[in-house]
């Protein structure tokens, strides 16, 4: 038997909760103990609420394969086997995207697992890398638990890990670490086998024979596997339907980032000749999607609005949904549609955490977030691939294409242009004063008029979980305005250098006539009552913000 060893280490900046766990530049992983302190700290959390300890529990690992993902892995399944688990899933060559560990803990009723992954930001020596952890109901940890890790980080003053060598990882297999039983498995199949019985796999695999087409860009990131898999080998979407498949350490060196700047090459097919019916990207980890017509975008806003309205057309949800929910900067045009369906619309915090506990308690069975996030109660975080799935069974029934599919919904409903303008990597001293400048004039704004535009409300979003009662602060500064146009100022939680402010716009136009015109004309009121308001230009001296979504 292996013996354990006690390695002696010292608190650390195991930085403040934030969107998604925790993130940093990979050069800040590979000190000594760094990745260790912190995963350490979530043992100990975790141990203190675990009387009956470790010993009959599984855990689950597994990332999206960027750089220097094994080498975490193998750190975590030592300091695993010495924490006394009785068993660890781990994914082969350490691949599971972010919905395939929540899909594995919920399927093999594990007590939690960690996903290795900055998500969709740049990998490689020199850029990001990431960890979270995931409870046992697949749902990224609530803020109570991220909280008390981010404090035990602090105090913490040694780990443990078992004193050997860490296996291969490359084949599936089973193997013992000390007392803990490892499993290598395959990533991908417990997650296609949901899919399958989600979606009418049948319904979708008569479309593709009709003719039609996708193309799905795994920006070289972890779906690649996934998406051979399931589209092209289970449907039989055309071999080559699935660009950039392999998984590489680098991305490419692109941002694995399924938006119209960072899959340019997807949106160039989707504009040229010839371009299929749908194209269809998601991020590093699998947790996000872009979805495109024939020289047509959806913005994620709208595709959560018309998935809500068509959902009943997929086998999973042929009963109707129970509710949905949405992050606060994603737009409205979600509840227009809850309305007509009389059922419940909820408003969270940015974040998948904020949902889980709406889809445990049966309150939601649909969530979108506008930052290419949609997903369902299949599992407890977003998912890109189930989007795509979805889009696909929708066209599959319906027999319409996107376009005709979007603006059948924007005739109905009416047309929510949305846009976000995100400012990276600004000095954290100069994002704080607009901030908390911008709380300060909120008291004083509804009655005043900003660039022309008179201001009826003002906030700074609060929420109170409906399920257990917890209360979040400060997500967020609203400003809505005389045609219930509104804008939105928050500060990202998953940057790893400076800040970035995020300012999100919305307008929604009932008028037909209008619905062509272009997002950034029909918000450019509303673009600059936001400079006026809280002076971006002026206080960072940029003339443009980095990414417009
Ligand atoms: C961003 C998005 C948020 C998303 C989060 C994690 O957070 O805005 O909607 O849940 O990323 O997504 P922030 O705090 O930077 O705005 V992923 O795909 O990076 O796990
Ligand atoms: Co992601």
């Amino acid at each position: 038997m292996r013996s354990v060893l006690s390695v002696a280490t010292k608190p650390f900046d195991g930085q403040k909760p934030g969107t998604s766990g925790l993130r940093k530049k990979v050069k800040v992983f590979e000190q000594p103990h760094y990745l260790e302190n912190f995963v350490q700290s979530v043992f100990d959390v975790l141990r203190a609420e675990t009387p009956e300890g470790f010993a009959d529990k599984t855990l689950v690992v597994g990332g999206d394969g960027r750089y220097h993902n094994r080498q975490a892995i193998g750190a975590i399944l030592k300091m695993a086997a010495a924490q006394g688990f009785g068993r660890v899933l781990v994914g082969a060559k350490g691949i599971l995207s972010t919905p395939a560990v929540s899909c594995v803990i919920r399927k093999h009723k594990a007590f939690g697992g960690f996903v290795l992954s900055a998500s969709h930001n740049p990998g490689g020596p020199s850029e990001d890398f990431g960890i979270k952890y995931n409870n046992g109901s697949g749902a990224p940890a609530p803020e109570k638990l991220t909280e008390a890790v981010f404090a035990r980080t602090g105090t913490i003053a040694e780990y443990r890990i078992l004193d050997a060598e860490a296996p291969s990882i490359e084949a599936l297999g089973k193997f013992q670490l000390g007392a803990t039983a490892v499993e290598v498995i395959d990533p991908v199949a417990d997650y296609a086998d949901l899919m399958a019985q989600l979606f009418d796999f049948a319904r979708i695999q008569a479309w593709f024979k009709a003719g039609h087409r996708i193309a799905f860009d795994a920006m070289s990131a972890v779906t690649g596997p996934y998406a051979v898999e399931i589209l092209e080998n289970r449907l039989g979407a055309a071999k080559g339907s699935v660009m950039n498949e392999v998984p590489l350490e680098d991305f490419g060196g692109h941002h694995p980032d399924p938006n119209l700047v960072h899959a340019h090459e997807l949106v160039e097919l989707m504009n040229g000749q010839n371009a299929p019916d749908l194209g269809a990207a998601s991020d590093g980890d699998g947790d996000r999607n872009m979805i495109l017509g024939r020289r047509f975008f959806v913005t994620p806003s709208d595709s959560l609005a018309v998935i809500a309205e068509h959902a009943t057309v997929a086998p999973g949800y042929a009963q109707g949904l129970k509710g949905v929910a949405r992050s606060m900067p994603t737009s409205g045009a979600v509840d227009l549609v809850a309305k007509a369906l009389n059922i419940p619309c909820f408003e969270t915090p940015t974040g998948w955490k904020f949902f889980g506990n709406l889809l445990d308690d049966g309150k939601a069975s649909l969530c979108g977030e506008e930052s290419f996030g949609t997903g369902s109660d299949h599992v407890r975080e977003k998912d890109g691939l189930w989007a795509v799935l979805m889009w696909l069974n929708i066209l599959a029934v319906r027999g319409q294409s996107v376009a005709q599919l979007v603006e059948a919904h924007w005739k109905r409903f009416g047309r929510t242009f949305y846009t976000r303008h995100d400012w990276e990597a600004i000095p954290t001293d100069i994002a704080d004063k607009l901030m908390a400048d911008l709380r300060t004039a909120l008291p004083g704004l509804p009655g005043k008029t900003i660039a022309g535009l008179p201001v009826t409300g003002a906030d700074d979003f609060a929420y109170t979980d409906p399920v257990d009662g917890s209360v979040s602060a400060k997500q967020g500064v609203r400003v809505l305005f005389g045609d219930g146009a509104r804008m939105v100022f928050r500060l990202s939680g998953t940057g790893t250098e400076g800040a970035t402010l995020r300012v999100y716009f919305e307008r929604l136009v009932a008028d037909l006539g209008k619905h062509g015109a272009d997002t950034q004309v029909m918000l450019s009121d509303l673009i600059a009552a936001a400079e006026e308001l809280a002076g971006i230009m002026l206080r960072t001296g940029r003339d443009k913000p980095t990414v417009i979504t």
